[in-house]
């Protein structure tokens, strides 16, 4: 990967593929598109807004990046930085393991591990900043993420030809939710309802849902630790008075079952912050939430967002079905 001081002009992602997925439709009632972001560069979507955000902050003279995240945002950022050649530092929670870890040193990062959640190593990568000529990259709050996010929903407009009947996506921080939000206003898409799967010990945006307010979990208690932040994002809450946003939570086995469900019918192996996702389509809520009317009946099509990430390995996924008692 070739250095390439003083900006770089042309995107850090790739176009990804649109694919039908036929065990997924069967398992969905209807129609359904996987968005492939697992074959991102570093194996997330993440590279859209992060990268966008590094290319933006080298244009105006920033000497370094400091990024707090929950691993692949900071393996975007790291692969970025590269790029850019800008030196970086990650800050991770040590719950993020030791995957992200090796990768992000790979890239040629600085590693800080800190503290056990997300938030823990967003606080300390506050602190990292006062150093002189230091960018922050944060993973899902910030509206040049967003504005990198909303490449994925011009994507789809250009590949699919009809306009799809729903979106399924992973909320984290909600970054992911911000850039799709705001990529369908753009593109005209506005009235596609959005379905925000999280799971159950990460389930920070439903919670801001119910309250009308940010809420902050007391801890991280799901698998998915990549969509363990204890508070979204305030731009995330606003986005359920722009579009349709129906919230669904699954359980950890829910979405680790789908992970092992998606390896066997895709042959992907994605993270469990992406079994979320799966999981909504896997487990019949599709076609719950038609029968009571928050979907419309039939669907044409809907799109998946396949967030990926690449903390994962086929030993963690024996290691977590082992966890959770799944067979
Ligand atoms: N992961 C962030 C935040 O972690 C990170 O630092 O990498 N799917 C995958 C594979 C992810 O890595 C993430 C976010 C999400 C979904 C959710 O995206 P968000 O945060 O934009 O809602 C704590």
């Amino acid at each position: 990967m070739a250095a390439q001081p003083g900006g770089h002009q042309k995107p850090f992602h790739v176009v990804s593929p649109v694919l039908e997925s036929l065990p997924l439709s069967k398992a969905a009632g209807t129609k359904v598109f996987m968005k492939l972001e697992n074959v991102q560069p570093t194996g997330s979507f993440k590279i859209r807004g992060i990268g966008h955000l590094c290319q933006e902050a080298a244009k105006k003279g920033c000497r370094q990046f400091i990024c707090s995240s929950g691993g692949n945002a900071g393996v975007a950022a790291a692969y970025a930085a590269k790029k850019l050649g800008l030196p970086i530092t990650v800050v991770i929670p040590s719950t993020s393991g030791s995957i992200p870890k090796r990768k992000l040193e790979e890239l040629g990062a600085t590693v800080e591990v800190y503290g056990k959640a997300f938030d823990d190593a967003n606080r300390r990568a506050q602190e990292l900043l006062k150093t002189e000529g230091c960018v922050s990259i944060h993973p899902f709050d910030d509206p040049l993420v967003w504005q990198g996010h909303t490449s994925l929903v011009w994507e789809l407009k250009d590949s699919l030809e009809t306009k799809p009947d729903a979106i399924v996506l992973s909320v984290g921080g909600g970054g992911l939710l911000s850039g799709v939000v705001e990529g369908l206003h753009q593109v005209g898409w506005q009235d596609i309802p959005i379905i925000a799967a999280e799971t159950q010990g990460a389930h920070s945006f439903q919670e801001a849902l119910k309250a009308g307010q940010l809420v902050t979990l007391p801890d991280i208690t799901s698998v998915a630790k990549c969509l363990g932040a204890k508070t979204v994002a305030a731009r995330a809450l606003e986005c359920a008075q722009q579009c349709q946003i129906i919230s669904q939570v699954v359980e950890d086995a829910e979405a680790v079952g789908a992970v092992e469900q998606f390896l066997d019918d895709e042959r992907m192996l994605v993270e469990p912050a992406c079994g979320a996702a799966l999981a909504t389509l896997y487990t019949g809520r599709l076609q719950r939430l038609q029968r009571e009317g928050q979907l419309r009946t039939p669907l044409t099509s809907v799109v998946v967002v396949v967030c990926g990430g690449s903390n994962i390995s086929s030993a963690q996924l024996r290691a977590m079905k082992g966890q959770l008692g799944i067979e």
